[in-house]
């Protein structure tokens, strides 16, 4: 799990990159439909999936959102993220194995678009921060 170090470098990595955050979720969402297009059944209601689209766009920021209260939640994943991990549980029945699809996308996102700073510390920072909220957010499912 997280320990202190990774706690740190994730809340710096955050402060730098979080002015850029919408752009982050709109490349990391619109590579995700496009690389894992199987993906895209959970948005079937959209008219264009395209990584330009509105909708996609959208979720980027809704997505992103939802990491930034991540970060400020990061002592308590699990109970900062209970009503998200029920809403993608319940109503959205979104399979958990597309958490790790999404971090992974984000990841690759946040390394093209900030190079220096994202050092072998911060990509191992990011990748068990995600781990751990995609781990949070499966917590609802039985
Ligand atoms: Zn999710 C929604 C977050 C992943 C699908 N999301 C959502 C929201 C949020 C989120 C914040 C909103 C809510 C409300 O409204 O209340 N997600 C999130 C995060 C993550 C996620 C943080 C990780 C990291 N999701 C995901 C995935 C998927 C999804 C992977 C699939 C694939 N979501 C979703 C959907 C929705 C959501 C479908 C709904 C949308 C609309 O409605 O529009």
């Amino acid at each position: 799990s997280l320990n202190a170090k990774d706690k740190a470098a994730v809340k710096a990595i955050w402060a730098k990159v979080s002015g850029q955050k919408d752009d982050i979720g709109t490349d990391a969402v619109g590579r995700m439909l496009t690389v894992y297009p199987q993906t895209k059944t959970y948005f079937s209601h959209w008219k264009d999936h395209s990584p330009t689209s509105p909708a996609v766009k959208k979720h980027g920021v809704t997505v992103m959102a939802g990491v930034a209260e991540a970060v400020s939640k990061i002592d308590d994943l699990k109970g900062g993220l209970s009503g998200l991990s029920e809403l993608h549980a319940f109503t959205l029945r979104v399979d958990p194995a597309n958490f790790k699809i999404l971090s992974h996308c984000i990841l690759v996102v946040m390394a093209l678009m900030f190079p220096d700073e994202f050092t072998p510390e911060v990509h191992v920072a990011m990748d068990k921060f995600l781990a751990a909220v995609s781990l949070a957010l499966a917590e609802k499912y039985r």
